[in-house]
């Protein structure tokens, strides 16, 4: 069983997360999306409208999303390739490079953004 993994924060869920989520499910027969808690947020200064069990429950309710686990700190990502048995690490080109670290133990991609669509523009726009 090929496993893909992939991190985010998933808040006002748009059409670029479900893009996101069903190309990374597509690289693989398992997507295991590893989420970012409220205090992660913090620290990613970003603030959730929904808060995690929330957006849990809302990607659990996606076809393309097998397993969700809580995102807390920057520097998991290796323990939990490793631990999960990844194959493939996945995450929207906004991130390219970033996570280059990880090729030593698994593939590596970076996926074009669904462009016009993001939480923040949402909030924006929901406030004009
Ligand atoms: N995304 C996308 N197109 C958009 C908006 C988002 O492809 N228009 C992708 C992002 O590139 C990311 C995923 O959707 O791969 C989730 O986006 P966010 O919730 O904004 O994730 P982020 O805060 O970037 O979290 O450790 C990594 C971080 O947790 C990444």
């Amino acid at each position: 069983m090929k496993k893909v993994i992939t991190y985010g924060t998933y808040d006002l869920l748009h059409m670029g997360h479900i893009n996101l989520l069903r190309r990374a499910r597509e690289l693989g027969d398992y997507l295991l999306v590893v989420l970012s808690t409220d205090e992660f947020n913090a620290i990613k200064h970003k603030t959730a409208y929904h808060s995690y069990e929330d957006r849990k429950g809302i990607l659990e309710a996606i076809r393309y999303v097998d397993e969700v686990i809580p995102e807390t700190c920057w520097e998991q990502k290796v323990s939990d390739v490793v631990d999960n048995q990844i194959d493939v690490f996945v995450m929207g080109d906004d991130w390219a490079g970033q996570f280059d670290f990880l090729k030593e133990y698994c593939e590596v991609v970076y996926l074009p953004r669904t462009d016009g669509i993001s939480t923040t523009k949402i909030k924006n726009d929901l406030h004009k």
